[in-house]
């Protein structure tokens, strides 16, 4: 957790684009947890909390959200989602997984939209200096793939309607992401989710020993 001042639970956040498995492997991370008798809150962002829902239903459903207004809402999201859920339960000794948090936003608002790194950076700082995940699994596989995963499912929103050239660059930006911070896993999600769970069972597995 914070270098500064470690919070006995543990933060684990898993990104990646569309359709790329999060929603599927967070499950699998859920029951890797209970095997190891370990507390946990699952949640996600936009989202988390009623305000953050609201938020959520606003951005991906929502008719006009200017950019400024996209990043603005999604640290506005997380603001409340830090003070209400996510730090409360890592004091509690409780771990949680998050379903996309601020790297998503230098990925989307940063590298998508192409929105200025340092006020995203600044908000971070605002938002949540000194916390950041212990873990975060990157689940990566070529635009096209995690494109026609999630085609097979619901109607596209706000966000999943932008064209190709956005995701590779959302998806560009994760990259070079995990190549910057240690705190990455860099998952090939293109692989069969049998190869893809023992991955992220091997990370997780050394998670925990380091934490315990
Ligand atoms: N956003 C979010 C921002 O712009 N900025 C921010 O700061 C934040 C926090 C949120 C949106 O908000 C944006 C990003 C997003 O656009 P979301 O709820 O995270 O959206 O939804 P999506 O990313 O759109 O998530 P999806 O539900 O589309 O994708 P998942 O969860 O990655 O994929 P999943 O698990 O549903 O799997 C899709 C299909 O693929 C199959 C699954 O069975 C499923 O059918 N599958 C595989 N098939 C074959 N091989 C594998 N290895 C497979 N893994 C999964």
């Amino acid at each position: 957790m914070s270098v500064k001042d470690p919070l006995p639970g543990c933060f684990i956040t898993v990104e990646g684009i569309e359709g790329v498995g999060k929603s599927t492997n967070i499950q699998f991370i859920q029951d890797c947890l209970e095997r190891h008798n370990i507390p946990y809150l699952q949640t996600r962002e936009p989202g988390g909390t009623d305000l953050g829902e609201k938020l959520r239903a606003l951005l991906l459903h929502g008719a006009e959200v200017c950019d400024d207004a996209e990043l603005l809402m999604m640290f506005a999201a997380r603001a409340q989602h830090l003070s209400e859920k996510i730090k409360p339960a890592l004091q509690a000794g409780t771990w949680v997984i998050c379903d996309r948090f601020t790297d998503s936003s230098y990925a989307y608002q940063g590298g998508g939209r192409q929105l200025k790194l340092d006020n995203i950076q600044r908000l971070e700082h605002l938002v949540h200096a000194g916390l950041q995940p212990n873990l975060t699994l990157l689940l990566d596989a070529p635009v096209e793939v995690g494109r026609a995963r999630a085609a097979k499912r619901s109607a596209a929103d706000r966000i999943e309607a932008q064209d190709l050239a956005f995701f590779n660059r959302v998806r560009a930006m994760f990259l070079s992401r995990a190549k910057e911070f240690e705190r990455y896993t860099l998952i090939d999600a293109a692989q069969p989710l049998a190869r893809v769970q023992a991955d992220i069972k091997q990370a997780l597995e050394s998670l925990i020993r380091v934490s315990s």
